[in-house]
C-alpha cells in the first residue's frame, strides 16, 4: 500500500487553529556513502533542506537511522557530507525553534558513528538529541516514543515500556514490523507487532525499511530519500506530518524526492538480430523512458560474435548492465531450486517432534506416493510379529 499524498496546506489548518498541534518531518535510511556523497548532500539539500527550510512553522525534525551506511574514515567525503548535512539541520532547528532527534539505526550501519555529533547536545541555543536507547522523549509538551534498533535487549524491558508506562502522543523508530519482510527475519534484533503499540495514540514513523510503505493503517515506513541500486524503484521521499495530541489527529504527506532511475529490462526477441540494432534499442530504451541506470537481462542464448559485439559497446557505460544468459548458470539456478524443493519436502526427518516411527511412516508413504501406503498401527503391528 502506498502512503497517500494530502494537500499539504491541511499540515497548517490543523495547526493555526490549535497550539496543541507539533509539525514534524521525517527522514530516514540515508546510507552516506552508499553512492557518491557529494551527490546524496546534493540531493537532500535541494529537495529535503530547502522545502523545510521555507516551513512556516516546524517544531520537530527527525532522521530515523541510518544516516550512515557503513563504519567510514574520518577524513572521508562522506563524514564530510554527512556532517555539512546535520550541521544544515542544527541550523534549522535554532532556526525554527525546533527539535532535532537523530535515532541510531542497523549496527552494521550506523556503526556507533552518531557519536560524531555528540557535542551538538552540549550547545544551549539549539535542541538536539541522539537516541541510542529506547526511551521517551519530550517536545513541546508532545510525548515521544523513541525506538533506535538494538540487539539482545531482554524482552521484560520492551514490555515496561511499550505496556507499562502510560499513553504517548506517537512513536518513531527504526525496526521491523510484522509482515514487512520476507519470513519476519529481524536476526538478533526484534520483530514489532501493532500491537505492540497499544499506547500509542498517533502513528508509528519508523526507518529501516528502503520502501516508503504503511501497515495496520498507522505504522509508516518513511522509506530512503533516493534510489541507488537496481530492484528499487520505487516512490522515494520523506513525511511531513501534522498531529494534534488532543483530538489525536494526524496528517501525513509524503514529499517526494527525485532521484536516479534504475530499471531492469528484459530482452529475448532481439537476440538473433543484428547487434547494432539491440544496441540502439537499449540506447533509445533509455533515452525515451530517461531511465539513468538499466540492467539488460537476455533470456537467450547470443552467438559469440554478437555477445562480444554488445559488450564492448556498454564496457565503460557504467549506467548499462548486461547480463547475458548462460546455460551452466541456468542448469545451476535450477538445480539449487530442486534441493530447496527437496529440502522443504524432507524437512520432517529433522522435526525434533516426530517420533522415528513417524518418519519412517512417512518416509515410506512419500516414495509409494500414497499417503495411505502404511500407518503407525501398521508399523507396530509389523515389529510385533517380527
Ligand atoms: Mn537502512
Amino acid at each position: 500500500m502506498m502512503i497517500n499524498n494530502i494537500n499539504p496546506n491541511l499540515l497548517y489548518d490543523n495547526y493555526i487553529f490549535n497550539n496543541t498541534t507539533i509539525i514534524s518531518a521525517h527522514i530516514s535510511d540515508l546510507h552516506f556513502p552508499v553512492m557518491d556523497p557529494y551527490k546524496q548532500y546534493s540531493i537532500l539539500e535541494d529537495q529535503f533542506i530547502k522545502k523545510i527550510e521555507v516551513m512556516p512553522r516546524l517544531d520537530l525534525i527527525c532522521i530515523n537511522g541510518d544516516l550512515y551506511d557503513h563504519k567510514v574514515m574520518t577524513a572521508s567525503d562522506a563524514t564530510l557530507y554527512a556532517s555539512m548535512f546535520i550541521a544544515r539541520l542544527v541550523e534549522i532547528a535554532k532556526m525554527k525553534n525546533a527539535t532535532l532527534i537523530i535515532l541510531q539505526g542497523t549496527i552494521s550501519h550506523d556503526a556507533n558513528q552518531l557519536k560524531i555529533y555528540y557535542h551538538y547536545m552540549q550547545r544551549t541555543d539549539v535542541d538536539v538529541r541522539i537516541v541510542t536507547n529506547i526511551r521517551f522523549e519530550m517536545v513541546k509538551g508532545i510525548r515521544i516514543l523513541c525506538i533506535p534498533e538494538l540487539y539482545g535487549i531482554d524482552e521484560d524491558y520492551y514490555q515496561k515500556i511499550l505496556f507499562h508506562s502510560d499513553f504517548y502522543d506517537f512513536c518513531i523508530m527504526h525496526g521491523t514490523i510484522k509482515g514487512a519482510v520476507y519470513g519476519d527475519n529481524v536476526g538478533q534484533g526484534r520483530l514489532f507487532t501493532i500491537e505492540d503499540f497499544l499506547n500509542c495514540k498517533g502513528p508509528i514513523i519508523s526507518g529501516h525499511i528502503h520502501k516508503a510503505d504503511t501497515f495496520y493503517d498507522h505504522f509508516y515506513y518513511c522509506g530512503s530519500p533516493y534510489r541507488w541500486r537496481f530492484d528499487d524503484d520505487c516512490f522515494k521521499g520523506f513525511i511531513l506530518m501534522s498531529y494534534n495530541s488532543m483530538s489525536r489527529k494526524y496528517f501525513l504527506d509524503y514529499e517526494e524526492i527525485i532521484s536516479d532511475n534504475y530499471k531492469t529490462i528484459t530482452l529475448s526477441e532481439l537476440v538473433n538480430n543484428n547487434p547494432i540494432d539491440t544496441i540502439n534499442y537499449i540506447r533509445d530504451l533509455k533515452q525515451n523512458q530517461g531511465i539513468d541506470y538499466i540492467r539488460v537481462k537476455f533470456d537467450n542464448l547470443l552467438s559469440p560474435a554478437n555477445r562480444m559485439v554488445i559488450n564492448n559497446t556498454f564496457r565503460n557505460d557504467d549506467t548499462v548492465t548486461l547480463e547475458f544468459f548462460s546455460p551452466e548458470r541456468e542448469i545451476a539456478r535450477q538445480a539449487e531450486e530442486k534441493i530447496k524443493e527437496d529440502n522443504e519436502k524432507f524437512s520432517f526427518l529433522l522435526d525434533p517432534r516426530l517420533t522415528d516411527e513417524q518418519k519412517f511412516v512417512m518416509w515410506v508413504n512419500h516414495l509409494k506416493n500414497d499417503e495411505k501406503y502404511l500407518t503407525i498401527e501398521e508399523l507396530e503391528s509389523i515389529l510385533r510379529e517380527g
